[in-house]
């Protein structure tokens, strides 16, 4: 198979798909959208315009749970979700929590950034009480149903889409002055998460990106071109 990812790096969707493509062991080429994503340049190769794009031999797909779903089934080994039907639905419903939660959260505060969080720092309180919710809300989920780390004590997809959502969260409430700590269980999952190679190299990727984002919207008079 011959795979291009299309991304930006600050993106935990993005982070989403580079994990699960080295967990599996899957060469690929990571490229960023020509023009930006969105652009007519980027719809050319993936129509739908966003990021991540996945481009295997070709054949353009969208959406990182669905080229999650295919790469498990295209490269089952190792599998991203546990055997048990079970363990399966639960893991798929902790990558859908992190997008919809977690992710969620961390993205509402991009554009707070950008027009200068200082000037309102009710918004920037918010934006932090609003993932401190949702990181409770997966403490709860956690020690209901310990899950995650999964099969047998290895990453999958559930480490692929929370370690970079929460990483990228964590970073924007530090960024506001609002900085979190993180309940225990989830400390505990993603420091355990941290150690597999796969997914620290997409953590490290998209820190450095978060960093040098950050830094631009800082900077007086920043600007960041798109996004
Ligand atoms: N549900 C999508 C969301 C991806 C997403 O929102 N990507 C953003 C950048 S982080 C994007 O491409 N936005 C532009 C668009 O959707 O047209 C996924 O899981 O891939």
């Amino acid at each position: 198979m011959q795979i291009v990812l299309y991304g930006v790096a600050v993106s935990a969707f993005v982070a989403k798909v580079r994990a699960a493509l080295d967990l599996k062991g899957l060469p690929h080429e990571e490229r960023e959208p020509p023009d930006g994503y969105g652009s007519a340049a980027y719809r050319a190769i993936v129509p739908a315009g966003s990021v991540p794009g996945l481009v295997v031999d070709g054949a353009p797909l969208f959406g990182s749970n669905a080229i999650l779903e295919f790469l498990e089934e295209a490269a089952p080994e190792p599998p991203l979700l546990p055997a048990d039907p079970l363990g399966r639905a639960l893991t798929r419903a902790l990558a859908g929590y992190s997008d919809d939660r977690i992710e969620a959260a961390g993205r509402a505060m991009f554009p707070l950034v950008k027009r200068g969080w200082r000037a309102d720092p009710e918004a920037a309180a918010q934006g932090a009480a609003r993932l401190a919710e949702a990181l409770a809300r997966l403490e709860d989920i956690c020690a209901a149903a310990p899950a995650g780390l999964a099969p047998g004590g290895r990453a999958g997809m559930a480490e692929c889409a929370l370690a970079p959502a929460i990483q990228m969260g964590f970073m924007l409430c530090e960024e506001v002055e609002r900085p979190l700590t993180p309940p225990p269980r989830v400390a505990r999952w993603m420091a355990a998460a941290g150690e597999d190679p796969a997914i620290a190299r997409s953590l490290a990727i998209q820190r450095a990106a978060m960093d040098e984002w950050l830094a631009r919207w800082r900077a007086p008079g920043g600007s960041c071109g798109r996004g």
